[in-house]
């Protein structure tokens, strides 16, 4: 069952909020109010929200400056804005849309018009959550893709910086488990890898696969011994899966992973680099190991 959607209500008068969300009494979500600018900016930065009813004429800060501050920040700036307001003069509703409202509905307003409306935007919200799944992660076992990795990663590492290290891991000999158990099987086992290399990410940690059957890791430790010693227990994790259940008995597969801690001012591409040198390392000493 999908999570119910939230909706913050803002007007510096109760009745109205009382009325708004009487309207959307039907539209199952659950609603949130704040009865100024300042306090649904203060709400916002609490508490995720998926839409956002907008008066326009309130003391201090109006209904404009508040959605042009949340189209500033990042972290409120994909959140729909709907303006409701009495005023109707021409010059506000363009205001409105240039300010980042989504939709403008002037007060008084009819219920089911307005719950309507409301319908639209979450329509949307559903349509652009499915998009940015698909953009974002990888079709065969749902960890993030390429190029989710690089963007979260390129995040990570400007504010975790030293304190980082980079993992390159690679199924050992995968190509024998493709020649002898067919494709579908080979896509089975890089399932089962993903998700078991999902159940030991530590806090915080970022997982993607890059392409094939290399999967990379961000993971925050204290120095190089911890991440060998995390890296040796993954290792081990993926050695001991029990592949029975994908394809016969006796299946086995093990990864090797390259290590290289971020340090410096080291870009995402060069830490990755030098992971994937060890890596190559690992695979030349035998496989189904872990280099630093
Ligand atoms: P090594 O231990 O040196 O890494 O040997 P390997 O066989 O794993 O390495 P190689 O790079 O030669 O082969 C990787 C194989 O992975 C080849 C390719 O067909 C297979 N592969 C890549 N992507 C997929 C996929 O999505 N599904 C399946 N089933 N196989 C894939
Ligand atoms: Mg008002
Ligand atoms: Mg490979
Ligand atoms: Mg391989």
């Amino acid at each position: 069952m999908p999570e119910q959607r939230r909706i913050l209500i803002v007007d510096d008068d109760a009745r109205n909020i009382k009325v708004a969300a009487n309207a959307l009494n039907d539209t199952g979500v659950v609603i949130g109010f704040a009865k100024s600018g300042e306090e649904a900016l203060n709400r916002l930065r609490e508490t995720p929200f998926d839409l956002i009813l907008l008066d326009v004429m309130m003391p201090r800060l109006d209904g404009f400056q508040v959605c042009s501050r949340l189209k500033e920040d990042p972290r409120t700036a994909g959140i729909p804005v709907i303006f409701l307001t009495a005023r109707t003069d021409e010059e506000s509703i363009e205001r409105a849309y240039e300010v980042g409202g989504i939709d403008y509905v002037s007060k008084p307003f009819r219920t089911r018009e307005l719950a309507a409306r409301v319908r639209v935007q979450l329509r949307q919200l559903d349509l652009i959550e499915r998009l940015e799944f698909l953009a974002t992660r990888d079709s065969l076992t749902g960890v993030f893709n390429r190029r989710r990795f690089f963007e979260l990663g390129s995040v990570m590492l400007a504010e975790f910086r030293g304190e980082l290290v980079a993992m390159m891991i690679d199924v050992d000999h995968f190509k024998r488990i493709n020649d002898a158990y067919g494709h579908q099987v080979g896509d089975a086992v890089l399932r089962q890898i993903a998700s078991t290399i999902e159940t030991t990410l530590p806090q915080g940690a970022l997982f993607g696969r890059l392409g094939g059957e290399e999967f990379a890791l961000l993971v925050r430790v204290r120095d190089a011994e911890e991440a060998m010693v995390y890296a040796d227990r993954l290792r081990e994790c993926v050695a001991s899966i029990d592949l029975a259940q994908v394809e016969g008995s006796g299946l086995r597969c093990t990864i090797s992973i390259g290590l290289s801690v971020a340090e410096g001012d080291v870009s995402l591409d060069a830490v990755l680099n030098e992971a994937d040198r060890m890596l190559y390392r690992a695979k030349d000493e035998g496989r189904n190991r872990a280099v630093l």
